[in-house]
């Protein structure tokens, strides 16, 4: 079975338990996110081998996250848990509409202690794809040196590399986020992003700038992910089209990564570009079904039965 790896922060996660700001909420859930983190528990929900490269805080969360990771089926072999970084946390607003905004307490994050020389080689063995996202990259400035590292070995031993920009302007300054972006774009593969996203970072959106953008790094998959209106795929100068699933989302945080699992998951397995996007939007629509950043991810029956209009007989 194909493995996918990628590396990334986490942070205990605090869902609201009423909608609305904030500063009006009193209770909360106590939940895992991260987008990388949420990325290798879709891939792992799917039936890939998936793993998740990360340090944690040597506390009472940090277990929470490694046992919670673990449990799911993704590969922790990579994982630490350090002494005197505290595990990040992230508190959730959520809106009527399902959308959401995240407070961050994430500073000396544990995932700081991971230098370039730590990274090694043996970590890609049995690995088909690596992937990485911006969050990583935004949660320290140091963080880019690691991901270049692990970008050349992946070449070197002729791993294919995919990219989510993510962008967390709490994170770091749009000007920062496009600095790291070009150093990284020439060695990718293929490139996972948000409408919005990708019109912050080139500036532009016309199919025609597109594609040249993804022409002159030598991308060979442009995925431009547009939420519930679909997605697009830009590859071998065409470009092919899926319509989103109608549905009404409950909390959309975590959909863009459940789109790359299964992105991921339908690349690796050779699917056609139509039935590739379908499957993406399939599985990001199932993500918003649900509250919390990864908890809705499905499995790989689940996203067939929904992306055909089928039903699970359940009784
Ligand atoms: O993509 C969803 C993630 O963003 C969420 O699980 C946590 O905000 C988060 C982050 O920055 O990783």
């Amino acid at each position: 079975r194909y493995k996918v790896m990628t590396i990334g922060d986490a942070m205990i996660t605090f869902n609201p338990s009423v909608q609305g700001p904030l500063r009006f909420v009193e209770s909360f859930n106590r939940k895992v996110g991260g987008a990388e983190l949420n990325f290798a528990i879709g891939c792992a929900r799917l039936g890939l081998g998936s793993k998740w490269v990360s340090r944690l805080g040597k506390d009472e969360f940090g277990k929470v996250i490694y046992n919670f990771t673990r449990g799911e089926g993704v590969d922790v072999s990579e994982v630490e848990l350090v002494e005197g970084y505290p595990t990040s946390l992230n508190f959730k607003e959520i809106n009527g509409d399902g959308s959401g905004k995240t407070f961050y307490y994430r500073y000396h994050s544990p995932i700081t202690t991971l230098t370039p020389e730590k990274v090694k080689a043996e970590w890609f063995e049995n690995v088909n794809l690596l992937h990485l996202t911006g969050v990583f990259l935004a949660v320290d400035s140091n963080n880019l040196k690691v991901a270049k590292r692990m970008i050349e070995i992946a070449k070197e031993k002729g791993i294919p590399v995919s990219f989510d920009p993510n962008i967390r302007l709490k994170l770091w300054t749009i000007e920062e986020a496009r600095k790291a972006y070009e150093e990284i774009f020439p060695d990718i593969d293929i490139l996972l992003t948000g409408l919005d996203e990708i019109r912050l970072i080139i500036g532009k959106d016309s199919e025609g700038e597109l594609s040249r953008f993804a022409d002159q790094y030598g991308i060979s998959d442009l995925v431009i992910k547009d939420g519930e209106k679909g997605s697009r795929l830009y590859r071998d100068g065409k470009w092919t089209e899926a319509p989103g699933f109608k549905i009404t989302p409950i909390d959309t945080v975590g959909a863009g990564d459940g789109f790359d699992s299964g992105y991921i998951y339908g690349w690796l397995n050779g699917f056609t570009p139509e039935h590739l996007l379908r499957f993406a939007n399939g599985v990001g629509a199932l993500v918003t079904t649900v509250s919390g950043d990864n908890e809705g991810l499905p499995y790989l029956e689940e996203v067939s039965a929904f992306i055909n209009n089928e039903s699970i007989i359940e009784r």
